[in-house]
């Protein structure tokens, strides 16, 4: 029986894959057969990422650009599409994050955060959806969050973004499926990574307010989202257009539970 899941011969890329999630993804590519390449924007950063890749046996290629700036990110693309080859695959997953009280935040700030989490990934599908559409097809991957669906304090900025990213996900979805290309997005919840860091630590209320929210009673672990990258990247997901899948591990099912005294 064909294998729907093996994404080999296919060219995958994965921005902001220098650690955290990003890097979760575009490993869980690899290994099922994707070419992966993978953006940073510091050159320090690209460089310990690529050891940690070779060092699980995973040989990706590294590209440094800033996704929010539209001439760098056309350039990369051709540069990617002569060195490695026209993207298959493309994951919008670089974003960032401030805590700020909403009546504090500058308008500065917050079109930051909108520029990063929202513009670029529009910028970044624009520009490999010209080459998809003359091959017959794509898939792109738009990393959504829990604030997509809820808010909570210091983080409007971040939430109005994320909210934005899974209509840009629809409309792209309704635009572009004519060309084969299924647009779709992953709402992960809580994840140990370096962005949660901060809000991780134990004794910090936020840490315990995070295990009792969520139904699974902890933090999930970021290769816990290799399985839907890789439906969503893949011929198994050929129909699957549009959509957010949440990986929360309960989240977003529940109104929570008390806490115990
Ligand atoms: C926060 C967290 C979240 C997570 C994630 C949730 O401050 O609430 O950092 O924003 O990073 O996006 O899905
Ligand atoms: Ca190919």
């Amino acid at each position: 029986m064909e294998n729907l899941f093996d994404l080999t011969g296919k060219v995958a890329l994965v921005t902001g894959a220098t650690h955290g999630l990003g890097m979760a993804m575009a490993k869980a590519l690899a290994k099922n057969g994707a070419t992966v390449v993978v953006n940073g924007n510091t050159p320090s950063k690209m460089e310990n990422a690529l050891h940690q890749y070779a060092a699980d046996g995973l040989e990706v290629k590294g590209y440094l650009f800033d996704v929010t700036d539209a001439a760098a990110v056309a350039a990369s693309i051709e540069k990617i599409a002569s060195e490695v080859g026209e993207i298959d695959i493309l994951v919008n997953n670089a974003g960032m994050i401030m805590r700020v009280p909403a009546l504090e935040m500058s308008p500065e700030d917050f079109r930051k955060v909108v520029d990063v989490d929202l513009v670029s990934p529009f910028i970044m599908s624009q520009a490999v959806a010209h080459s998809m559409i003359r091959r017959g097809g794509g898939k792109i991957i738009n990393i959504c969050s829990m604030m997509t669906e809820l808010g909570r304090d210091t983080v409007t900025a971040y939430a109005a973004a994320k909210g934005g990213l899974k209509m840009l996900t629809r409309n792209l979805a309704t635009e572009w499926a004519k060309y084969n290309i299924q647009v779709n997005g992953i709402g992960p919840g809580y994840f140990a990574t370096d962005q949660t860091a901060p809000i991780r630590v134990d004794g910090h209320p936020f840490n315990d307010f995070i295990i009792n929210r969520t139904p699974a009673g902890k933090w999930g672990d970021p290769m816990d989202l290799g399985g839907t990258v890789v439906f969503l990247a893949s011929k198994a997901s050929s129909f699957v257009n549009g959509q957010i899948v949440y990986v929360d591990g309960g989240i977003l099912a529940t109104i929570g539970k008390p806490i115990e005294p």
